[in-house]
């Protein structure tokens, strides 16, 4: 509970998350499945690894990673996307980054709404990975302007969601029952519905036109479409989905595996084909499928400063021209061998990292600084109470995503041959005003938390400097 009688920010997105998770898990067993085998791969993980563990508790704590999950949900219009940013604000949650996927032949572009401050990602770092359909790249008009008219038709939001966002927005939060009120009706704009809201002859024109379009327009809701856990050690979790009856993706998205990681990897399992009912006009239903939902795993590693970035999306692109990962699999040997040899070149270690400004870094009080800030303090930049070992750095996690993997975890689920190739731009700007806000720089988000974790290494263990700085 915060000042006022209001449920904390970063205690609403928990419960939130928690309360997603009890649903998927209902809906999609194998997620359940899935999180189990993760939760076991991390205690193994925390076991064998005391630096890693030490590593967490001194950044983000080990605690959040058990619960911690990102989601997706795919939107049809700006008002959908305008408002599920409000709502996720009540959450302390709101947009970062721009993701252009019609490079990769999918006719969205995305953000992911997450908390943005230390505090706020240590209590809970759920993120939600949304898109909005571009109408605008449908070429038939006709099609287009029939799915205008059918997204037009449909509420996604419960009145009481509206009305308790509306409320938490006036009063600057929610008491308690406001609050498990709110969480109960922002969950059913995700759930899964199976029936659907357009009979099957309009589904199949719009599955022709891209499955994607039929994802997003076919339904009352936007369905949350996966939840992923964080796992310590994907290889091995990798490895060990057969055995629990899972089939993944054959190809880890993202950099490889290595002693540092960094960025993000992920793997998934494909969509799962779901029974439909279609309405028949008389009142009835006619039985179809449909393919959405999957489950999807992800390690995360360091974040990356513009040029650790701008060097991995080099390597990754001569990696990818090099071997292409096929769809089906066959060469995901071959294709991770080579990614491997292609990284060899990315510096491996925190002190390189860190020196030749590849990655972000959290700075901390070692104990024998935690003793030398108790006892008066000292004196020195940065760099001289690292030497002295009385700063400790630590990478920061990436919070976030990248359009390539996002691609490819699309393109699996979408399966081949999903839709005709799109000739498209980037939008940033018509993203910016559907959503009504411009989305954050993970970046200059990035940069902060550093400068700031600086700022109170030096003000806790120079007093003498602190003193004179707020006389
Ligand atoms: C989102 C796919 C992207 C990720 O982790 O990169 C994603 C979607 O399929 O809607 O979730
Ligand atoms: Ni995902």
């Amino acid at each position: 509970m915060s000042q006022n009688g209001f449920v904390a920010t970063s205690d609403l997105r928990a419960r939130f998350c928690a309360a997603m998770s009890r649903m998927y898990r209902e809906e999609v067993p194998a997620y359940g499945t899935l999180a189990e085998l993760v939760g076991d791969i991390n205690a193994a993980a925390l076991e064998h690894d005391p630096a890693l563990a030490s590593e967490l508790n001194a950044t983000d704590g080990v605690e959040r990673i058990s619960a911690e999950r990102h989601g997706a949900i795919r939107l049809g219009t700006a008002e959908e996307l305008a408002t599920m940013r409000r709502i996720f604000a009540v959450m302390g949650m709101h947009p970062v980054g721009y993701y252009d996927l019609t490079a990769a032949g999918i006719p969205v572009h995305s953000t992911a709404f997450r908390p943005l401050d230390s505090a706020a990602l240590a209590a809970n770092p759920f993120r939600v990975f949304t898109s909005l359909l571009r109408l605008d790249l449908i070429d038939d008009a006709d099609l287009r302007a029939e799915v205008e008219a059918i997204l037009a038709r449909r509420a996604i939001f419960t009145d009481d969601a509206l009305r308790l966002m509306e409320q938490a927005e006036r009063q600057g939060g929610l008491g308690e029952d406001d609050a498990a009120a709110f969480i109960a009706a922002v969950l059913e704009t995700f759930r899964w519905h199976p029936y659907a809201c357009v009979d099957r002859g309009t589904y199949q024109r719009l599955h022709d036109a891209h499955r994607l379009i039929a994802d997003v327009v076919s339904f009352r809701g936007p369905h949350i479409n996966h939840l992923t856990p964080r796992t310590l050690d994907i290889d091995a979790a990798q490895a060990a989905m057969p055995e629990r009856g899972i089939t993944s993706k054959a190809v880890v998205e993202g950099p490889p595996k290595r002693r540092c990681p960094i960025l993000l990897r992920q793997t998934s399992f494909k969509a799962l084909e779901e029974p439909v009912g279609f309405p028949d006009g008389q009142g009835g239903f006619v039985e179809g499928h449909h393919t959405a939902r999957f489950g999807e795993i992800e390690q995360r590693g360091a974040a990356l400063t513009p040029k650790g970035r701008a060097r991995y999306d080099e390597l990754l692109a001569a990696a990818r021209s090099g071997v292409t990962p096929a769809a089906d699999g066959s060469n995901a040997r071959a294709y991770m061998d080579h990614l491997e040899r292609t990284f060899a070149d990315f510096p491996d270690d925190h002190a390189t990292l860190r020196a030749d400004g590849l990655a972000y870094f959290y700075y901390s009080l070692t104990g024998a600084g935690e003793a030398a800030a108790a006892d008066g303090g000292v004196d020195g930049g940065i760099e001289d109470l690292i030497e002295r070992n009385l700063v400790r750095f630590d990478p920061i996690v990436y919070e976030d995503f990248l359009p390539v993997s996002a691609a490819g975890i699309f393109q699996s689920n979408l399966g081949e041959g999903s839709g005709p190739e799109i000739t498209a731009n980037a939008n940033r700007a018509a993203f910016a005003e559907a959503l009504g806000a411009t989305p954050a720089d993970e970046f200059a988000l990035y940069a902060e938390r550093e400068a700031a974790s600086i700022g109170d290494c030096l003000d806790r263990l120079r007093p003498a400097a602190r003193q004179s700085r707020s006389a």
